[in-house]
């Protein structure tokens, strides 16, 4: 028996802080990889698919993504969806539930309360939907006292592992050893974003479209495979996302070309579909930022995203470099009292950071007037 666990797609999930076409690219993005489980379902010949949580990141989806998201599953008729609500798609959302049970196709099976949900001759699906965005206790405690017969029993839960945590830092209320304790064959997790194996019988499906510089593990889904009731699965993680989120943090030394520095950090093949925060460190002269800074410009337009926080890259004194702004005068006086005050004696580091930010820009300013 073969079935495919995912969870947390977060379809209209908003990205507020970024543009409006990264927007817009992160959301269809979201679509496309329910698409790209239902491919790897029929691909693979999975019995199901199960939902474990999170399906939408609100509890009133926009009608029209509703409709889609319906429609995607609809248009793999021989693939079963099981779907269960998680903390963003609570029942609390009753009107969405509601939607849902009306509009669904015959292929999806709403996991919307605590019952054996029976698929087939040999499997059964104990789902523990949250009822609320926080319930504050286990949901999954009834999965101990079901009767399956000889049923393969495979629970759906939604929220963090008492040891481990979750993801938003809500209370954490399932019990890490919650299969053997309640005889599963497998649990099905949602709610942290990357996948995780918590047990030999329990697994985070993780994210299967990533979506954060949190550094979680590889974004995809799992592919489930169970040969006999009380056999151990065999997991295989699948990668299905389409965009990759790189935090990338490089120290910096003067001397050392930092323009190279940064192509060399920087990854070389799909660029198009990377997000980029990069984190810059350690100290440079004020020419080597200024071409390290310009650097970073010309990098925005070769990602999808890219983000350059330079705060932290402090500025070599060079006696050359303040030549460049001026030899002498007023300017050479303002320079170097500008100069005096990156230093982080005495002062706090924001000032510091200030006054970096004030040196770098009245070099860049020297550099326009003399070119
Ligand atoms: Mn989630």
């Amino acid at each position: 028996m073969r079935f495919v666990h995912a969870a947390d797609f977060h379809l209209g999930k908003p990205f507020g802080n970024y543009d409006e076409d990264t927007r817009a690219a992160l959301k269809a993005a979201r679509l496309n990889v329910l698409r790209a489980t239902g491919e790897l379902a029929e691909s693979r010949c999975a019995d199901f698919v199960v939902i474990a949580g999170d399906t939408f990141d609100a509890e009133a989806p926009p009608s029209r993504l509703v409709k889609r998201a319906l429609d995607v599953m609809a248009s793999f008729p021989g693939v079963t969806w099981v779907w269960m609500p998680g903390n963003h798609d609570s029942l609390a959302g009753v009107d969405l539930w509601e939607r849902l049970e009306r509009d669904k196709p015959a292929n999806v099976i709403l996991a919307t309360s605590a019952d054996v949900i029976e698929i087939g001759q040999d499997v059964a699906i104990l789902p523990a939907p949250p009822s609320v965005k926080a319930p504050g206790y286990d949901l999954t405690e009834w999965m101990g006292t079901a009767d399956t017969g000889s049923r393969i029993r495979i629970g759906l839960a939604h929220g963090g592992v008492t040891d481990f945590g979750s993801e938003d830092g809500g209370l954490a209320t399932i019990p890490p050893d919650r299969a053997e304790k309640s005889d599963l064959d497998y649990l099905a997790l949602g709610d942290w974003h990357g996948q995780m194996r918590i047990g030999a019988r329990a697994w985070y499906a993780g994210a299967p479209e990533a979506e954060g510089f949190k550094g979680h593990n590889a974004a995809g889904v799992l592919l489930v495979e169970i040969d006999a009731r009380g056999n151990a699965p065999r997991v295989e993680q699948v990668a299905l996302g389409q965009y990759q989120w790189l935090r990338i943090e490089t120290e910096f030394f003067p001397g050392n070309d930092p323009v190279n520095i940064l192509e060399e950090a920087l990854p070389v093949t799909g660029r198009d579909y990377a997000l980029v925060r990069f984190v810059g460190t350690g100290r440079l002269g004020l020419s080597e930022l200024a071409s390290l800074r310009e650097a970073c410009d010309k990098a925005e337009d070769e990602f999808h995203f890219f983000e350059a926080n330079l705060m932290k890259v402090g500025v070599e004194q060079t006696v050359d470099d303040l030549n460049l702004i001026a030899q002498a005068g007023a300017l050479r006086v303002a320079a170097e009292s500008i100069f005096a005050a990156t230093s982080i004696e005495g002062r706090t580091e924001e000032d510091a950071q200030t006054a970096q930010m004030a040196l770098s820009h009245l070099f860049h300013l020297a550099q326009e007037v003399t070119q």
